[in-house]
């Protein structure tokens, strides 16, 4: 079983500062999970966070920019256990992040971990593992994801509810809601398949909802969503009269 299981639950980080990352990392969550799509870590924020996490001891994902053999590859060699990979919308495509993620013979990744210059001991190439994570989050995914859960060395099906919901032209409200539709589809593939499913949820009521719907492996939180939620409770038990 790999990094994100049944049943946990994984903060989302978006801002690159290793400070606050050590700090959100420590606090609780299962995972941690690094957002080089659309947060600010670039190729050194990366190699920094990794090597943060490295010594603390916290295993961590990295969602990559993009299904990029490149992009995988760094994500993994700077230490992380699960490389989520955005917009899969076909088996091509998702043995492509397949292949990025093992080395040879079963794949395609490079050798050139980071371990070694943090004064860690390299990996054994034959022991490397990582999980792969395919996001869900088009039409044309959902279309496909009976074959994409099939594809060997894929992992875990990781709903985008976000981009699912622009890509079907409805809320991501009406997209969680009600039983069936696009998560039964994603959930039954997965099962069928023998694999884990998971999502983003970015807030605890839509874990809640994702929870009901058969997912249990959630993001429930960005690093963000952390500092404001505890900003607001501190001030509001500091008030006076509180
Ligand atoms: C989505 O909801 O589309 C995401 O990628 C979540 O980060
Ligand atoms: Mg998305």
């Amino acid at each position: 079983m790999g990094l994100l299981a049944p049943g946990t639950q994984g903060v989302w980080c978006s801002v690159a500062g290793p400070t606050l990352l050590g700090l959100v990392a420590r606090s609780g969550f299962d995972w941690v999970a690094l957002d080089a799509q659309h947060g600010e870590f670039d190729r050194g924020a990366l190699v920094e966070a990794g090597r943060t996490l490295t010594a603390a001891g916290c295993p961590f994902a990295v969602r990559v920019g993009r299904n990029d053999a490149g992009d995988i590859g760094l994500a993994l060699d700077a230490g992380a256990a699960t490389v989520v990979v955005p917009l899969v919308d076909t088996v091509e495509e998702a043995r492509l992040a397949v292949a990025a993620a093992h080395y040879p013979p079963g794949g395609s990744r490079s050798w050139g971990p980071f371990a070694p210059l943090w004064g860690r001991e390299a990996p054994e190439p034959a022991l490397a593992s990582p999980q792969v994570a395919v996001m869900l989050e088009s039409a044309r995914g959902l279309a496909n994801v009976e074959e994409i859960a099939a594809v060997p060395g894929v992992d875990l099906l990781f709903v985008g509810p976000f981009d699912l919901a622009l890509s079907l032209g409805v809320s991501v409200d009406d997209l969680l809601e009600g039983t069936g539709g696009p998560l039964a589809t994603v959930c039954h593939a997965a099962e069928s398949a023998g694999i884990g499913v998971a999502a983003f949820a970015g807030t605890p009521e839509r874990a809640q909802v994702l929870r009901a719907r058969g997912i249990d492996c959630l993001a429930v939180a960005t690093e963000a969503s952390v500092v404001s939620a505890g900003a607001q409770t501190l001030l509001a038990r500091a008030r006076p009269g509180a």
